[in-house]
């Protein structure tokens, strides 16, 4: 075992929608084990806040900005870095979005719309970076999955079924393109406090923690929301040579939610 394996010395990683929260931070992680950053978001506004970020932390990055739902941008964006900076070793697929309504509630366009940005979006990403890992021998993918790869709850069902799906095609990657020195695999984040998470852990009017944090509080035998921080080194080690044999998997960064029933009341 040669340590040397956790090493992304060398490496281009690009992180999709990575201005701020999970995506960052796998970016920052990265960064310490000595990846080349490229990363895009939505809009401009997003790139140039996130390369302040970077910039503020020392990290030299490339940002780009990109839907990562338009696969005619994604195609040329591949091609753009692959000119500026060189081919892709490493793709995590983080940008996503969630819309809380209920099924009966929801229209078609927004369930079309959660599907695009989190089960599409990761296929057009994969679809434009596996070609060059094939020539160069090599290749790391991960999916930014989620609790809601395994389990349901009220109001997420677009996001639920987004990301059960980007389970299965962790997998099918994985089966597709192992033979050539790729692997595919998930991080399954639980109840991480970033942007997207912060409608559930508003403090109450009278001050109290909001139902939703307290539920989660008694779910997670760490008994805490999780920080971005909590998935880098999951992150790192998917990324490197030390999980070379380590294909299809997702790796429940959860604190321990799927494997508890939860505290009694
Ligand atoms: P976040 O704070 O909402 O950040 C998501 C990022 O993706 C934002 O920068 C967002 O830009 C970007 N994005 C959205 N749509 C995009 C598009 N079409 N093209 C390019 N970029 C796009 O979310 P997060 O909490 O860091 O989550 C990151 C990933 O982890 C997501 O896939 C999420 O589903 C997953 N996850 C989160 C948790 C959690 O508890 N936070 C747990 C499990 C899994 P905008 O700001 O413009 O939307
Ligand atoms: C929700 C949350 C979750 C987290 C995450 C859990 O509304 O239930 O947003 O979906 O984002 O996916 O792993």
């Amino acid at each position: 075992m040669n340590m040397k394996d956790f090493s992304l010395e060398g490496k281009i990683a690009w992180i999709t929608g990575a201005s701020y929260g999970i995506g960052f931070a796998i970016a920052e992680a990265y960064a310490a084990a000595g990846a080349k950053i490229v990363f895009n978001d939505i809009n401009q506004e997003l790139v140039d806040k996130g390369l302040k970020a970077y910039a503020e932390k020392g990290i030299p990055a490339t940002g780009y900005v990109c839907d990562v739902t338009n696969e005619e941008a994604v195609t040329a964006l591949v091609k753009q870095i692959e000119e500026e900076i060189g081919v892709i070793d490493i793709l995590v697929n983080n940008a996503g979005i969630i819309r809380r309504i209920p099924m009966i509630e929801m229209s078609a366009a927004e369930f079309r719309k959660v599907i695009d940005v989190d089960l599409n979006a990761p296929f057009i990403c994969a679809k434009a970076v596996i070609p060059s890992m094939i020539k160069k021998g090599h290749g790391k993918i991960i999916n930014i999955c989620s609790m809601m790869s395994e389990l349901g709850r009220e109001t997420v069902s677009a996001y639920a079924a987004a990301k059960g799906g980007l389970k299965m095609l962790t997998r099918n990657i994985c089966s597709e393109y192992g033979e050539y020195n790729i692997q595919c695999n998930g991080i399954g984040p639980g109840y991480i406090a970033t942007p997207q998470t912060a409608p559930l852990r508003e403090r109450q009017a009278d001050g109290s923690r909001h139902p939703f944090d307290q539920f989660i509080i008694a779910k997670t035998p760490a008994a805490r929301w999780g920080n971005p921080e909590d998935l880098q080194g999951p992150a790192v080690f998917l990324a490197s040579d030390a999980s070379n044999f380590v294909n299809g998997h997702v790796l429940y960064v959860d604190g321990g939610i799927l494997a508890y029933i939860g505290k009694q009341p």
